[in-house]
């Protein structure tokens, strides 16, 4: 079956002229991204170039997709907006509350039954408002939707940092906060800055135990955390178009860790052969129709430095099999370097659990490639040293794998198989032993690392690498075994070495599933009743947030000025506390409780400037707000890097917390407070950072003229009677500040569509 088939339909039949329009209005030859991006202009026809990294453009993205853990937030807001149905095609995916213990069968049904309330929460509201739902099993968002929605061209927002993971298919997809989302299937624009552009020119072709995983892991190494940030990536050359449709999923998903806004490929033939194998040829030969367009024009990727910001290029050919990591999914190691590495570093090189499998890393040529590993387990007389684990991205591929045989090789090199679910990758796993917080290293095929992400200990060391590479070290058991060059030692005491991974990019016999787990909506579903109980503890509906009180403000108290890295793990971490994403109350209670106090360097441990006594970050801040006196958080470089989750912005905005002072953010993450109503700033002078102290009361002058692009003055009262005056920097934009002045950007929706 082929969703939206008309509404595809409907964006090639005016795709050819836009590109035109706008080839003529930017008045030279047009990369793949820009195509994609002036052919979604809200206003129809570009009129002009917008600049990349100055312009606000106003898009009309074709669709939406969310997940359990933020579609909670995005529809509670949803609900706010007082729309009979969604605006455009919109889908819900449940798959981050699902913990990974036993296996996927009991593991789902424990989950149904702990979930049950939000679930049935996310399907009514979705069948109430025309949403499609995919129930608990049916897989993880972005594989889901890469072998169902995506397609070459399209435009599409996610609540999910991964939702990038569709560039795999041509697409520009993006992650977004749920407020954004709100906006799109409320029939709103949807505003992005105009994005820098970074082409990378793929050379060569991969081979051996190299994987498409390697070429994002060495990006990352070479552009780090922040380096996209602002930017889309777009890919080409031969090493491109040599290279799987899945494959280049996996090289967009994981464009998150460098910050990037997205990624993307040219429309190729291994698109075309990925959409007639997932049941959509009609799609590919749309496709076919208006390939051109598809990609960029041909001068770009011949003179790409002309076109493009940055450049970068990589020989596939040479390129190595990488490990990243720990802590950091920047960190890159060629394999060969590991030894040498791990050994000064003083990482633990006994590799306790391989997993391979997420959004990231669950296509059928992972896992058969993977597979072709576990193969040589019982032909080559070995036996795996670390336990292994498998999570499917989706019930399409796990039924397939099923089908051709994996599973039951897997099955006997002591794999476990959990569910089509985010589980271990997002802290939804309950790892034995995990609570005694033992020094110990794991190898994944996920997409970050950060401190306590997988199984909340915060001395395990996660690197992360290809489904094959992690197959290898689960295997060895070592860290530093290099399959390229090393042998083990098998039962018999020979010595072995691997063969190089081989598999195949499709099946075969193609896909096949039973019940894929889709739930249409209702036709008209203005009879659907969606309830939330009062006393619940995991839903809870939102209550407008208050609108600027038209002064500037003083006395805020410093609550926390966060050292290094605080990602949105740190902010508002996952796990355990995911069952609280539809409670903004209850989750509230984790507000900051992973970053690191710059005056004590411990976490969840700030002075109350009231008592002078230490506590936690959210009591003290629940005693700020009792005591009606707002606060400030200060941060370090890339602040909010990671996720979507904008539980992250809607916490300290529900706490009190009033503004977030940081040397710069994540793009997600600054948009996310903005919306919320928050100020998110930065500092003029990165120094200035010094100048923060823990006794600090700040005044922020300037609002009553918040005006784009000048700077707010931060008065820095200090405990011994002495001042600091410094400035702010801001980003907002005219509309932008009506947000901040209504409260939230939903109070302005509200008023707009209610009344
Ligand atoms: C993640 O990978 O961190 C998540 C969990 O998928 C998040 C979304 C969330 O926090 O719910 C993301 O990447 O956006
Ligand atoms: Fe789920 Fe992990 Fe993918 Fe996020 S990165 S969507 S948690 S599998």
């Amino acid at each position: 079956m082929v969703f939206d088939l008309e509404m595809i339909k409907k964006v090639y039949a005016q795709f050819p002229d836009r590109v035109a329009k706008a080839r003529q209005v930017v008045g030279r030859p047009l990369t793949l991204t820009e195509k994609i991006l002036y052919a979604h202009l809200w206003q129809g026809d570009a009129t002009q170039a917008y600049e990349r990294g100055k312009s606000y453009v106003d898009f009309a993205p074709d669709r939406v997709a969310m997940q359990d853990a933020t579609a909670q937030m995005a529809l509670l807001q949803f609900m706010q907006a007082g729309r009979n149905k969604v605006a455009v095609p919109s889908t819900v995916h449940c798959d981050h509350l699902i913990v990974a213990k036993d296996d996927s069968k009991t593991d789902l049904a424990r989950a149904v039954n702990e979930s049950s309330e939000v679930y049935d929460f996310l399907a009514s509201v979705s069948n109430k408002y025309g949403i499609g739902f995919w129930k608990p099993g049916a897989g993880i968002i972005h594989q889901v939707v890469l072998e169902n929605y995506a397609f070459p061209g399209g435009m599409m927002i996610g609540t999910d940092s991964h939702t990038v993971n569709a560039g795999g298919l041509g697409m520009i997809a993006i992650g977004v906060g749920g407020a954004d989302a709100c906006d799109v299937m409320s029939g709103l624009a949807w505003e992005l800055k105009m994005p820098k552009l970074i082409g990378i020119k793929l050379t060569g072709k991969l081979n051996g135990w190299t994987a498409p995983k390697d070429v994002i892991l060495k990006v990352a190494g070479i552009l780090t955390v922040k380096g996209g940030t602002g930017a889309v990536v777009e890919y080409f050359g031969e090493g491109a178009t040599s290279m799987s449709c899945t494959g280049k999923g996996t090289i967009c998903n994981m464009g998150a860790e460098i910050g990037a806004t997205t990624s993307t490929f040219g429309y190729d033939e291994s698109m075309s052969r990925y959409l007639k194998s997932t049941g959509r040829a009609e799609v590919a030969a749309l496709a076919d129709g208006i390939s051109e367009h598809l990609t960029a024009d041909p001068e770009v990727y011949a003179n790409p430095e002309q076109y493009f910001d940055q450049v970068i290029e990589i020989n596939l050919s040479e390129l190595e099999p990488h490990l990243n990591g720990p802590f950091t999914p920047d960190l890159a190691t060629p394999i060969s370097k590991m030894k040498e590495e791990a050994a000064k570093n003083g990482w633990p090189t006994k590799v306790e659990v391989g997993l391979i499998g997420s959004c990231t890393n669950s296509s059928y040529e992972d896992i058969s490639r993977a597979v072709s590993l576990a193969r040589q387990v019982a032909e080559k007389g070995l036996k795996t040293k670390a336990e292994f684990t498998i999570t499917p991205g989706s019930e399409q591929v796990r039924y397939t794998i099923e089908r051709d045989g994996f599973l039951s090789t897997f099955d006997q090199i002591g794999a476990k198989v959990f569910a089509n679910a985010c589980g271990p990758c997002i802290g939804m796993w309950d790892r034995m032993g995990a609570e005694k917080q033992e020094k110990n290293t794991i190898v994944h095929s996920f997409n970050r690392n950060f401190a306590k992400r997988a199984d909340g200990n915060p001395n395990t060391y996660a690197f992360v690498a290809s489904p094959e590479l992690v197959t290898a070290l689960a295997i060895a058991g070592d860290l530093t075994f290099n399959p390229l060059t090393d042998t083990l030692t098998n039962e018999k005491g020979e010595q072995v070495k691997l063969d190089p991974p081989s598999g195949n990019e499709l099946p075969p016999k193609g896909f096949a599933v039973e019940d894929a787990g889709y739930q249409a909506p209702a036709v008209d579903g203005s009879a659907v009743q969606v309830k939330v109980d009062p006393a619940s503890k995991r839903l809870q509906l939102l209550d407008p947030f208050p609108a600027w009180e038209g002064t500037d403000l003083k006395g805020l108290k410093l609550l926390i000025k966060a050292k290094g890295k605080c990602t949105t793990d740190h902010i508002s971490m996952a796990g355990p506390w995911l069952k609280f994403r539809g409670h903004l109350d209850n989750i509230s209670n984790n507000l900051l409780i992973g970053a690191v106090n710059f005056f004590n360097e411990k976490t969840d441990s700030v002075k109350n400037q009231l008592t002078g006594a230490y506590g936690p970050v959210p009591a003290t801040q629940r005693a700020y707000k009792a005591a009606g006196i707002g606060s400030i958080v200060v941060g370090d470089e890339n602040y909010g890097e990671g996720s979507s989750r904008e539980h992250a912005a809607m916490e300290p905005r529900h706490l009190g917390v009033r503004a977030v002072l940081v040397k710069s953010f994540a793009r997600i993450h600054e948009t996310n407070l903005k919306k919320q109503g928050m100020l998110a700033l930065t500092f003029a002078d990165k120094n200035d950072y010094e100048k923060i102290l823990e006794d600090d009361t700040i005044d922020i002058n300037g609002l009553t003229s918040f005006t784009p692009g000048q700077p707010l003055e931060l008065v820095l009262h200090h405990a011994d009677g002495s001042k600091d005056t410094i400035l702010a920097n801001h980003s907002y934009n005219e509309q932008q500040i009506e947000w901040f002045k209504a409260g939230a950007a939903l109070n302005i929706i509200r008023q707009q569509f209610v009344g």
